[in-house]
């Protein structure tokens, strides 16, 4: 591997604190990601890009800057990339779900908020994160409570835009929400000093929506029985799909498409016949967050589909209305694209129930999940509906609340365990 210090140096990056992070995940990877068998051949380039997880990409991202390009850091899918890439920029996730940073952020935050905030705001602290260090404008969103008053606190540290999402879907929250992205498109043309074109917007749309349709592929593909790939597996190109080069994420996803759909024509599985097929419905799974795969696939059962941020949320609608010359109505389109994502963030989310019972029976699922990381009231309170709503739709449900620590790993297989027991009898 290159070295990268310099590079680390100049980002003004806590090296010695960046070295006790970057050391824990080879193992960790061996740990859950290595040791499963018959992997598709194509997950090779994903498995190189958590080698190289601080290391090329962020390279990239340095070229870029050097080139006079920006950097935009983001939180949530409701942070519209295209505007961002149309203006030629970059948007990276900065979502966090490592635990080493979490002490420090707690010197500062409320200990009872949720890990993914605490890790993500220690990062900064810390100075571990490249990708933070590279950011010229970090982009946070009203969602949650946690995150809206974390932004207030964040930008002590870094140059932050926040953008106000609506928590209902009416005529009025669609116009709040349009006006916000064409605030944001202000904001993103002062920042890079590019204008964006009605041609430029397109362009840029054209390019993510081939990332979600990739993605969706991948996950259409998982609807197969058997499976043709781990849960574990699928779950790695949407999380590096976060920060990675669009193109090229695109082009490998569907490499890994190509091999998966020769698997199912030859009935090549990942697991044996009547594996329980399991969807995780809930809050988002970051790297190195692998907990909750990791323990369902080595209890007995498979993973076929995430209803997530990290999941199916990610790609679930796209943006269909591309009007080369028409800059508001592509805006106006990327609104009603992301308005279709059912976060819990919403009120009422009716339709989120409705997407988690369809998931279901496309995905031919066994159970599901339902997982909530601590202090996440979103997602916990919401599990409330999902479980009545379930049960009488008498789809099995299991709902756990966990945060990055490895302590509760033995609790929760024992109850992850009896489930699919549960799951296999039926
Ligand atoms: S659209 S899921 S990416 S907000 S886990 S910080 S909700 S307390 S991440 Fe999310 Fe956008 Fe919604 Fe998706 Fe708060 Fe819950 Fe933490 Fe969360």
């Amino acid at each position: 591997m290159e070295d990268y210090n310099q590079m680390w140096t100049d980002l003004e990056m806590d090296l010695e604190r960046h070295d006790v992070l970057l050391n824990a995940l080879p193992e960790l990877y061996q740990s859950t990601y290595l040791v499963q068998n018959n992997r598709p051949r194509a997950m090779a380039y994903f498995d190189f890009v958590i080698s190289e997880i601080h290391g090329l990409r962020v390279k990239e991202l340095v070229e870029h800057k050097t080139k006079g390009g920006k950097i935009f850091g983001a939180f949530c899918v409701y942070v519209p990339e295209e505007i961002i890439v149309a203006a030629n920029g970059i948007c990276v996730g900065l979502c966090a779900g490592a635990e080493i940073s979490i002490a420090r952020a707690e010197q500062v935050l409320p200990r009872n908020i949720c890990p993914l905030i605490k890790s993500a705001f220690g990062f900064k602290l810390e100075k571990i994160c490249p990708y933070f260090q590279a950011c010229d404008l970090v982009v946070g969103e009203t969602t949650c409570d946690g995150k809206k008053k974390t932004w207030e606190i964040l930008s002590d540290y870094v140059p932050m835009y926040v953008m106000e999402l609506p928590q209902q879907k009416r005529e009025v929250d669609r116009a709040l929400w349009t006006g916000e992205l064409l605030a944001f498109k202000q904001k993103v043309e002062d920042i890079t000093g590019n204008k964006i074109t009605a041609s430029a917007l397109s362009k840029a749309t054209t390019l993510l929506n081939s990332r979600r349709a990739a993605l969706k592929h991948l996950y259409d593909l998982r609807k197969a029985d058997p499976v043709p790939i781990s849960g574990l597996d699928a779950l790695l190109p949407v999380q590096v799909s976060f920060f990675d080069d669009p193109l090229r994420l695109t082009q490998k996803v569907n490499e890994l498409c190509a091999e998966l759909e020769s698997r199912i024509n030859n009935k090549i599985g990942v697991t044996p016949p009547n594996t329980p097929r399991i969807l995780i419905s809930g809050s988002p799974m970051v790297i190195p967050n692998w907990k909750i795969h990791s323990i369902i696939e080595s209890s007995g059962a498979v993973v076929v589909c995430e209803e997530s941020c990290t999941g199916t949320r990610l790609f679930s609608s796209l943006n269909t209305g591309i009007n080369e010359n028409d800059l508001d109505a592509q805006i106006k389109f990327i609104a009603e694209r992301q308005l279709k994502t059912n976060c819990a963030c919403f009120t009422p989310n009716e339709e989120r129930l409705e997407e988690i019972l369809d998931l279901c029976r496309e995905y031919k699922v066994d159970g599901v999940i339902n997982y909530s990381l601590s202090f996440c009231q979103p997602y916990m309170l919401e599990a409330v509906k999902i479980k009545k709503y379930l049960d009488q739709k008498k789809i099995p449900l299991l709902t756990l609340e966990t945060d990055y620590g490895l302590g509760d790993v033995e609790q929760i297989r024992t109850r992850v365990q009896a489930f699919i027991e549960m799951l296999s009898k039926k």
